[in-house]
């Protein structure tokens, strides 16, 4: 776990050390002083039966300055960028003391950190309160502070006790971000060290997404989620932070690829709640695109009904956007994997034209995709192509290695593609809003075009190469702190096989063009036909019989498949095609064996030497390429020809 935190560490540091050190530098141009080393130690502590409001004693070591400037992000801001300034007051009653314990004067201001070249989904400046304490030359401060109770969150957020649907209440957990109560040096090169230790009632615990050092300590290492330097990253900053009593909540924890997967629930939501389906979902996208350098990533529900008239905007702190990279953080029953819909064995395959309540356009636990494509892999400038139809790809391809591809694609893919053909083609095309309130054009017809991607990456490349192999090199990019743009996508794509993607983009991704996935979705359609007919026929031992097949690959090309063109005889022997006799031949194995792909009409005998009797000619794939025939996988056709 050590190992996998110092990792993470190493990566974010290549991803933020210009930004630290362009802001350290315009620090040190605008205020010449020397950087601190300042050691924090935090203590939260939550005492009684969880009613009374938490407790912070903050203890800085090694202060060097007249004046040590304290920030945390205040006031709320949600998702639009309005300011809540009197939603909630999350730090009360601060007092700050020398190591004697004289007081020490603190003075407040607001401050706002914005930048342009921020990315474009955080538009949002980054508000502090900030609180200047005169050190009269201590190197030693002990701040001390309130924090609002969970009540007063849950109040302000317009919840209330009686609407919570299972036993839990508001005295029974504390949740928000510890952006939010952790006061902290405003310059982030003057934290050394930090830790918080958690002092709880009996039958409490917490989780956060920072590593332990102990039991009750979180080594929260230079802070390194709660800075606005490295703005890139900044929803995978986020630090929620929640506390709980054990006899109401249920925590479930696994480690996956190193990564401290922590789902907590009330007990009544934990009874229709699935961890592993998130889990092997969570561990399926580590492993086709990348591994988060996250050390945690965190989900939180609790089960109160009703519209909670600021939860939405509770869930965007402390930064105006509702999800982050180390995880989903909810206070109310829902949320991405929540209490309904959770299960691995109730998941909704939906039929895209069927909408209503049962039919859902995505899976409940789609929100945990945004980790890898939009939040950590990102665009820039935006394009809705990606952060919604590479998504809506990705949510299903988690099912889809679940429930297998072909089940993926005959209730999803192929649904979509119909409504698609019907209702949104051009030209002109027409746009239209999913059940869930999203646009077509942005994520559907996108993620049709994701597929048919891959389905071109396989065609040329046996197989070798998916569109997976585009995302890791798109990861790639991320962990370099690189933004991702149109050059990179069709430089990444094309690099994968020798097919030029430069116009599919331009035309399906950019443009309007009507998809062309006909067959692409369909199962391998061989067909094989006697004298143009593919009934039967009778002919004289005179005539001559043509035998033609083709083959439309399907959803299959670039399998590998065992090809077979055979001949039951009246005789009751087969023969089979030899491809380089031309002929057929006694016999029974595979005509060829290779990758799948479109066929066009060909003609493989013209004979008139035909033995009187019925003859049947066989045309067909199989998707094993073993030698044997696969009646399990194998798509064909066959005609019968009766000579006389
Ligand atoms: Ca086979």
């Amino acid at each position: 776990m050590k190992v996998s935190y110092d990792k993470l560490k190493e990566g974010t540091k290549k991803v933020i050390g210009f930004s630290v050190a362009f802001l350290a530098l315009n620090i040190i141009l605008i205020f010449p002083k020397p950087a601190n080393c300042m050691d924090l130690s935090y203590e939260f502590r939550l005492s009684g039966d969880g009613t009374s409001r938490p407790h912070v004693t903050l203890t800085v070591q090694n202060v060097n300055s007249a004046t040590l400037e304290m920030v945390f992000n205040w006031p709320v801001i949600d998702g639009l960028g309005n300011l809540y300034p009197d939603l909630i007051n999350f730090i009360e009653d601060v007092s700050v003391t020398d190591a004697d314990g004289r007081a020490l004067s603190i003075s407040w201001s607001d401050r706002t950190v914005d930048d342009t070249n921020w990315y474009w989904g955080f538009v949002h400046p980054i508000y502090y309160k900030c609180g200047s304490i005169e050190t009269l030359g201590n190197n030693n401060i002990t701040i001390q502070y309130d924090v609002s109770s969970n009540a007063e969150i849950l109040s302000a957020m317009g919840a209330t006790d009686e609407g919570f649907i299972d036993d839990t209440r508001s005295k029974d957990f504390w949740h928000g971000f510890l952006e939010n109560i952790l006061l902290r040096p405003w310059v982030h090169s003057d934290v050394s060290s930090a830790t918080l230790r958690i002092a709880l009632p009996g039958g409490w615990n917490y989780a956060t997404i920072y590593p332990n050092s102990s039991n009750d300590v979180v080594a929260l290492g230079t802070m390194d989620y709660m800075y606005g330097d490295n703005i890139r990253w900044k929803n995978y900053q986020r630090s929620p932070f929640i506390v709980y009593d054990t006899a109401k909540f249920v925590a479930q924890t696994k480690l996956i690829k190193g990564i401290k997967v922590i789902d907590i629930c009330s007990i009544e939501l934990d009874k229709d709640r699935n961890q592993e389906a998130f889990y092997q979902y969570f561990e399926y996208m580590n492993n086709v695109i990348g591994t988060l350098p996250i050390y945690a990533y965190l989900t939180f529900n609790v089960f109160i009904g009703g519209d909670i008239e600021f939860q939405k905007v509770f869930q965007a702190l402390p930064y105006g956007y509702e999800h982050g990279v180390t995880g989903e953080f909810y206070s109310a029953a829902g949320g991405d994997i929540g209490a309904w819909g959770s299960s691995l064995t109730k998941v909704p395959l939906w039929a895209f034209d069927g909408w209503g309540p049962e039919e859902q356009p995505h899976l409940f636990y789609a929100g945990m995709i945004r980790a890898w494509i939009f939040l950590f892999i990102q665009f820039d400038p935006f394009v809705p192509w990606f952060k919604g139809g590479f998504w809506t790809y990705y949510e299903n391809m988690t099912a889809a290695q679940r429930y297998g591809m072909d089940h993926v694609v005959d209730r999803r893919f192929r649904p979509m593609y119909k409504y698609y053909i019907d209702n949104i083609a051009g030209p002109p095309e027409v746009d239209e809003k999913s059940s869930w309130g999203k646009n077509f054009l942005e994520y559907y017809k996108p993620c049709l075009t994701a597929y048919y991607f891959d389905q071109l990456l396989k065609e040329n490349s046996s197989s070798n190469k998916t569109i997976d192999d585009l995302m890791k090199l798109l990861f790639q990019k991320a962990e370099q702190g690189i933004a991702i743009n149109r050059a990179i996508f069709t430089e990444a794509l094309n690099s994968l096989t020798n097919y030029d993607f430069t116009s599919v983009i331009e035309d399906y991704l950019y443009g309007s063009s009507k998809l062309p996935l006909d067959g692409y979705l369909d199962n391998p359609y061989p067909n094989i036909v006697a004298n143009n007919s593919s009934g039967s026929i009778t002919v004289s031992t005179a005539d001559s019989v043509s035998i033609t097949v083709s083959l439309t690959r399907g959803r299959y090309g670039g399998q590998n498949a065992d090809w077979w063109v055979a001949e039951s005889t009246p005789s009751g022997t087969f023969n089979y095609y030899n491809l380089s006799a031309g002929s057929m031949v006694s016999g029974l194995l595979p005509t060829h064996q290779g990758p799948l792909f479109s066929l066009g009409t060909t003609q493989l005998l013209n004979s008139s030497d035909l033995a009187v009797g019925t003859h049947t000619f066989y045309f067909g794939v199989d998707l094993k390429m073993n030698g044997s025939l696969d009646m399990d996988s194998i798509y064909y056709d066959w005609v019968s020809v009766n000579v006389q």
